[in-house]
């Protein structure tokens, strides 16, 4: 299908195949491995530009990473909006469904550096460029709905404690450490976002399986000039799945590049994930009936009373050519609007739209990052900008300003009714005053409302978060707030995790007095597909090639990612083969395991691997033998999500839960 990112793109593309090796100049080059010198022993010499211009270049490869969000991975894909949503927006990626508009998405942790591992309990980044046909819209958001601020101008704290630690560095890729925490218990606000990154939310198992979420407030304008305020969700048609924590830490050694292997395997293997857009949708005579205020960001809309309508889909169905030109130099921005869609007046938000273009210019090195094949917009873009660092343009004529006589006022500007953009005409009136408005107080509720939502093993498990977290801390103090403030929120929580990380548990009871759920917020409800889910089929002793290809023949049918791992690689038959040992393969990097033996003793491999398979709860089947050999080891063979049994097919069986919490 075309794609007019990709057509632009591909005219910009570089390809060595059957090319001459020249200089940046064009001057070809016939010795690319020796310098120039004086006799074969003797001094270099400086004369060699091809030697100068290499090193030179490669001197200067690296660019700064990006001051949070720095690791990152995108990939291209396409939208389409299902309905003409034109009752609430001019937008014309929005209104109308035969159009397909080209994206580029990149997601993130928010921590660690470049080369930090995937599998942090940390916020995903979730960031989508629209390239539509009336200029770029970024929708710049998180896999967690809410953030831990409420005004922009409180960032640099919130990085500075959560980075690591300035006088050594550590710890790179999390938040288990004093400043985070110290930061947490002093700035209220930051109670709710913190709980979500403690849930199963902060250990997404992949990216394929993650919410987005545009967080803030934002309008959409209509024709008529009719506004309404807007929420922007991505709800995976993949189903949303976490990780364990033991065996997310386990993965940041095993494989750093656990998320990003993930995602860019199913797009070459053509098993292309989607999101589909959704929007909650309030009416400006309504913005004062909530019990929070809508512009706070750290606040959801519970989708209970604002429902969700899912408007569109997003697909994303090819990888990046090349990394750094593409990922690394894309310039995501939340002020990157289109005619139809308009801002509010969130304090997090109107920050927002000063630091993104400043940073892109020391990270980009100017202000034409614009012009870089991955910011393109794919309309034409022509104003009286100039010159400045890397211009890419080659302008013509005697005039860059406005207006003017001598170009026929060109470029001229485009009346609204013809596609201008226009502002959203809110009336305005005040004091300028330097004050939080007291409808954004209320740090409680919502945490509240979130934890009430949750089913017992995700409660569980944001209780082991915050005990591992807040006990990694040195400071007693520090822990003791942390707890403080938990005890805000809810008692049972502080005395929990009060015991876990020995302080006391705060003599008063200050929890908020709270029984409302919300039915959306548990990750249960949502339905989890079984392609795409993998299997490590171990093999001990003699199996039949005809055994193992009964299997894969189950595999490929329900779309499942498969390996036969063995003691050896072993090709079996043209096929199939064992190709993956038990040097090479890890219980964590599967979803589930098969243990298929004959009577031969068990391989004390396959028995590690077996229970750690089933101390990170997820589905099991072993043969009749298998099972009779593994009777020593430490699982139960009758437990919740264990299957015996010789049939190929138990394991879709098996699948009816990705994890068996009940062990
Ligand atoms: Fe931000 C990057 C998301 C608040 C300042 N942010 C960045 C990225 C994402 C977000 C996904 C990575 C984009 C990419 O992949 O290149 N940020 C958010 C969300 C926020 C948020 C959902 C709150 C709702 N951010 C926020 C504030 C500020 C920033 C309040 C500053 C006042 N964010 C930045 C930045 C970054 C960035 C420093 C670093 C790299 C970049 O912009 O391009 O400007």
């Amino acid at each position: 299908m075309s794609n007019k990112k990709q057509d632009q793109l591909n005219d910009m593309k570089k390809d060595n195949d059957g090319k001459a090796l020249t200089t940046n100049n064009g001057v070809k080059v016939s010795e690319d491995e020796n310098t120039l010198t004086v006799g074969e022993r003797g001094p270099s010499l400086l004369e060699d530009f091809h030697f100068r211009e290499k090193i030179m270049h490669f001197d200067h490869e690296r660019i700064p990473e990006r001051i949070v969000h720095a690791r990152g991975f995108g990939a291209h894909g396409e939208f389409q909006v299902y309905e003409d949503l034109s009752e609430y927006t001019s937008a014309d990626f929005l209104t109308q469904p035969n159009k397909t508009t080209p994206v580029f998405v990149r997601f993130s942790t928010v921590q660690g550096s470049k080369g930090s591992p995937d599998t942090v309990r940390d916020v995903r980044g979730f960031a989508t460029k629209f390239y539509t046909d009336e200029g770029i819209f970024d929708l710049v958001g998180n896999d967690i709905p809410v953030f831990f601020i409420q005004d922009a101008i409180k960032f640099p704290d919130l990085i500075h404690a959560v980075k690591p630690e300035p006088h050594n560095e550590m710890p790179q890729g999390g938040s288990a450490h004093d400043t985070f925490w110290d930061f947490f218990a002093q700035n209220p606000e930051s109670t709710h976002t913190t709980m979500w990154v403690m849930s199963d939310r902060g250990i997404p198992k992949n990216f394929r399986q993650v919410e987005g979420f545009g967080v803030h407030t934002f309008r959409l304008v209509n024709r008529e000039g009719q506004a309404h305020f807007v929420k922007f969700h991505w709800k995976p048609v993949q189903g949303l799945e976490s990780l364990v924590w033991d065996e997310a830490q386990i993965l940041s050694g095993k494989d750093i590049d656990f998320h990003r292997k993930d995602l860019y395997e199913s797009i070459e293997k053509g098993d292309f994930p989607e999101w589909e857009l959704a929007l909650q949708i309030i009416r400006p005579e309504q913005e004062f009936d909530f019990d929070f205020d809508i512009l706070d960001p750290t606040k959801i809309w519970p989708e209970d009373q604002v429902p969700v309508q899912k408007v569109g889909k997003m697909t994303l169905n090819r990888n990046v050519s090349n990394v750094f030109d593409e990922t690394e130099q894309a310039t995501f921005h939340p002020g990157h609007i289109v005619p139809g869609i308009d801002f509010t007046n969130d304090p997090l938000l109107q920050g927002r739209l000063f630091s993104y273009t400043d940073t892109q210019i020391s990270r980009l090195g100017g202000p034409n990052f614009n012009q870089i094949p991955i910011n393109r917009p794919v309309n034409e873009v022509h104003n009286n900008q100039r010159d400045a660092m890397h211009q890419m343009n080659v302008h013509k004529g005697q005039v860059a300003y406005h207006k003017n006589a001598l170009n026929n006022n060109d470029p001229h500007t485009t009346p609204k009714e013809e596609g201008g953009y226009e502002h959203y005409q809110e009336k305005v009136d005040g004091h300028k005053i330097q004050k939080r408005s007291e409808s954004f107080k209320d740090y409680y509720s919502q945490p509240k409302l979130y934890l009430n939502s949750l089913n017992e093993d995700e409660y569980n498990h944001m209780v082991q978060g915050f005990s591992f977290e807040i006990g990694m801390c040195k400071s007693i103090m520090v822990k003791q707030n942390a707890v403080n403030q938990l005890n805000k929120v809810d008692r049972k929580l502080a005395e929990e995790v009060a015991q876990n990380i020995g302080v006391t548990v705060p003599e008063t009871n200050e929890e908020v007095q709270s029984e409302s759920k919300d039915s959306q917020l548990t990750m249960e409800k949502f339905n989890i597909p079984l392609p795409g889910h993998s299997v490590a089929v171990l093999i001990n002793g003699d199996i039949s090639a005809e055994t193992l290809k009964s299997y894969a023949k189950v595999f490929t049918a329900n779309k499942l990612n498969y390996a036969f791992v063995g003691k050896h690689p072993k090709s079996i038959s043209e096929d199939y083969g064992i190709t993956e040992t038990f040097n090479t393969a890890h219980p964590t990097l599967f979803d589930s395991l098969i243990v298929l033996s004959d009577d031969s003793d068990i391989n004390p491999s396959i028995e590690e691997f077996a229970e750690l398979s089933y101390k990170h709860n997820k589905p099991l089947v072993f043969n009749q033998h298998a099972a009779e050999k593994l009777k020593n080891a430490k699982l139960d063979l009758y437990g919740s999500g264990v299957f015996i049994s010789d049939e190929p097919d138990t394991i879709v069986k098996a699948f009816e839960r990705a994890r068996y919490w009940d062990r």
